[in-house]
């Protein structure tokens, strides 16, 4: 798998951080996004859960070119580290004029993880349209604790995002992330291609931390979104920022004070 690979910066870390997911437009070359259509109409068998990404996707399978490219490989490093495991992978269609939208959820199930996380990548081979059912998702709302199915009612929130991009492109999510597959109201079946990792290293400093101190990382970190209610919406940069002590292992690192002043307990007895 050790391969060129395009590692995120600190200023992409801490976006993902924020938002939940990171978007690679366009990563996948025109060749190899026919012969991905191919495979996924094939369907791709499933591997047994842990799985190292090598044992999984053979050298020179489609899979493995695929991770091998190098955005998508830097990306997957920075993130969850070398050789993470394949948790499931699955090849997600929306019908053409399938009739519904999949309820708003997140893929955890019930993970109640602070300190670590899993990716999702999403690849797209074809060119998706407002109307073919790209993924919904919600940007920031990966730390915010539901179980699973427990947002499914929710319905068109403030800053939601409507997937439409070009192909060959590669979303990586947030295990958390609240998502769904939107309505294909087209004439075209759409196709993603989900993978599941878990890292098996610690997630500390795996990304190139050269701008690390850039003044738009505390910019990322302390961005809202258009959903979040004006008091809870603020815990939602509290549990950024412990994410991101435990990713730089910065314990000291914050945003105007704010978590050092939730975790002040002086452990000194008054003389
Ligand atoms: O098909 C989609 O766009 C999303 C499907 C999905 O991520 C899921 O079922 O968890």
């Amino acid at each position: 798998m050790e391969k060129k690979q395009e590692l995120l910066s600190s200023v992409q870390m801490a976006r993902f951080v924020a938002r939940g997911s990171l978007r690679l437009d366009a990563v996948v070359p025109a060749e190899l996004n026919a012969e991905g259509l191919r495979v996924l109409a094939d369907d791709v068998p499933p591997v047994p859960y842990g799985t190292p990404v090598s044992t999984a996707y053979p050298d020179g399978s489609f899979v493995r070119r695929l991770l091998e490219l190098p955005q998508v490989a830097g990306a997957l490093h920075s993130l969850v580290g070398p050789e993470p495991w394949v948790d499931h992978h699955f090849v997600h269609t929306r019908e053409p004029h399938g009739g519904d939208a999949q309820a708003l959820h997140g893929d955890a199930v019930i993970d109640v993880r602070p300190d670590a996380f899993d990716v999702q990548l999403m690849y797209y081979p074809q060119a998706v349209t407002l109307e073919m059912g790209g993924t919904l998702s919600v940007p920031g709302s990966h730390l915010r604790r539901t179980n699973e199915s427990d947002t499914g009612r929710y319905q068109n929130l403030r800053g939601q995002d409507r997937l439409v991009c070009p192909a060959g492109t590669v979303v990586f999510l947030h295990h958390g992330l609240w998502h769904g597959g939107r309505r294909n109201d087209s004439d075209t079946l759409r196709y993603m291609f989900k993978i599941r990792f878990n890292p098996t290293v610690r997630q500390q400093r795996l990304w190139d931390t050269s701008d690390l101190h850039d003044p738009q990382v505390d910019a990322e970190l302390d961005a809202m979104f258009p959903w979040y209610e004006g008091a809870t919406g603020r815990l939602e940069r509290y549990n950024r920022i412990l994410l991101w002590r435990e990713l730089t292992g910065d314990d000291g690192y914050d945003l105007d004070h704010w978590v050092t002043r939730a975790t002040n307990r002086p452990k000194e007895t008054a003389k």
